[in-house]
């Protein structure tokens, strides 16, 4: 990992996840077509990835190939973001669905490096499944987004690179996600740490900060060099008691910090250079 801060930052969105639900916040984008109206708008506003959560028509979180496939088709005819599908799914989708996700042809595919506790639920991510996630990732130039939620998620990717190498177009870039309950804590010390146990095959990283982490994440990353990640997955609220009402306020925001911490936002066509995403 270079010690010069790159002079552009990656912002992307994850405008949905899986966790909340639509009922208890209608702003969140769950149908097709407030999809890629989020994506649009998150572009114009600085986003340059988007990781994406799809949902049913119930708008309840599905793997189904079918909705994937048509999410990353739309994203890609509406946007030049790089599109990223979310390999984690929900806490309750089985690993063998999560592979699949790599059908719907995405750019890049999320990759978490470990089992982890996730509030009341756990997230699971056993070696032989990050192994074959990351192998199938390789064999269709898929490039990977890796997950670090503690350090010893950390020390996995130690072992994952050591063991199988490089990943398609040979640049390593992980995202921190902190402040999860049963993660490593949103905090710029957390933060710090888990960065100087980076492997030096890293060549950037993004953070994002859970709920009320995440502004205190996005500073310190700023300040470390990193890059962003913000969006309704991750943050429901601007500040205390003011709800987010679009992602592209979130994405907005992000810009604002990265252009006073000189390093303004990377447009969609740097992202795909910075991260060699494979045309498709
Ligand atoms: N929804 C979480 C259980 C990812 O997208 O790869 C997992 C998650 C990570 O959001
Ligand atoms: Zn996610």
């Amino acid at each position: 990992m270079t010690a010069a801060p790159h002079p552009t930052t990656l912002i992307t969105v994850a405008p949905t996840g899986a966790e909340t639900a639509k009922a208890d916040v209608p702003a969140l984008p769950t149908t097709l077509e407030e999809l890629v109206e989020t994506a649009v708008r998150c572009e114009q506003a600085g986003a340059a990835m988007i990781h994406l959560h799809i949902r049913d028509s119930d708008h309840r979180p599905t793997l189904d190939l079918g909705y994937l496939s048509d999410a990353v088709t739309a994203v890609r005819e509406h946007t030049e973001l790089v599109v990223q599908l979310s390999s984690g799914g929900s806490v309750h989708d089985p690993l063998a669905d999560r592979l699949r996700v790599l059908d719907a042809n995405p750019d890049s595919c999320s990759l978490t490096l470990g089992t982890t506790n996730f509030g009341d639920d756990v997230f699971l991510n056993p070696w032989p499944f990050v192994a074959e996630l990351y192998q199938l990732a390789q064999g269709r130039e898929v490039v990977p987004e890796f997950e670090l939620f503690d350090l010893g998620h950390v020390a996995s990717l130690h072992r994952l690179l050591d063991t199988y190498g490089l990943p398609s177009g040979g640049r390593v870039h992980c995202d921190l996600v902190m402040g999860v309950p049963g993660g490593m804590p949103g905090t710029a010390d957390a933060l710090v740490a888990a960065v100087a146990a980076l492997p030096l095959q890293t060549t950037s990283w993004s953070a994002t900060g859970i709920g009320r982490s995440t502004l205190a994440v996005a500073l310190a990353a700023l300040s470390k060099g990193g890059h962003l990640r913000v969006g309704m997955e991750d943050t429901l609220n601007l500040s205390r008691g003011i709800p987010v009402k679009h992602n592209e306020q979130l994405v907005s925001r992000a810009a604002a910090l990265a252009e006073l911490a000189q390093r303004p936002a990377m447009s969609t066509s740097q992202a795909r250079e910075f991260l060699q995403v494979k045309a498709r």
